[in-house]
């Protein structure tokens, strides 16, 4: 499933460049173009879900390849023990911006307050 449209669609794809750090069958992921914090990595399911609700509903089993992959990236990205934190941003009030669900792999660094 491929959304045209949409840039993350493009990256599977290869159309736009991204730096990934791992690839499956199912799962990519790569570096956030905009980083938040040393390790930001975005973790997607190649194919094309709004949000990690549609996912989930959608494929259980995908789900959890997903958190799987993110848990990879953490422990590649040498951040497993100092600890890490897995986001997903769902619509307007979360501040979505890209459509293709994304769960952010975020380390490196003490990280703060969930919520300001
Ligand atoms: P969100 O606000 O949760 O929808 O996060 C979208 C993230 O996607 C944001 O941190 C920046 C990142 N991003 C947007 N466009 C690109 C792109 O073309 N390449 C990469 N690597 N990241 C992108």
């Amino acid at each position: 499933m491929t959304d045209t449209d949409c840039i993350f669609c493009k990256i599977v794809a290869g159309d736009i460049p991204s730096t990934r750090v791992l690839e499956t069958e199912r799962v990519l992921a790569f570096r956030d173009l905009y980083p938040k914090a040393p390790t930001h990595v975005l973790v997607i399911p190649k194919d094309h879900y709004a949000n990690a609700a549609e996912v989930a509903a959608a494929d259980p089993g995908l789900t959890g390849e997903i958190v799987a992959a993110a848990g990879e990236v953490a422990a590649a990205e040498g951040v497993a023990d100092s600890g890490w934190r897995l986001i997903a941003n769902s619509g307007p009030h979360s501040g979505q911006d890209v459509f293709h669900v994304h769960f952010h792999v975020l380390g490196g660094k003490p990280l703060g307050p969930m919520v300001s």
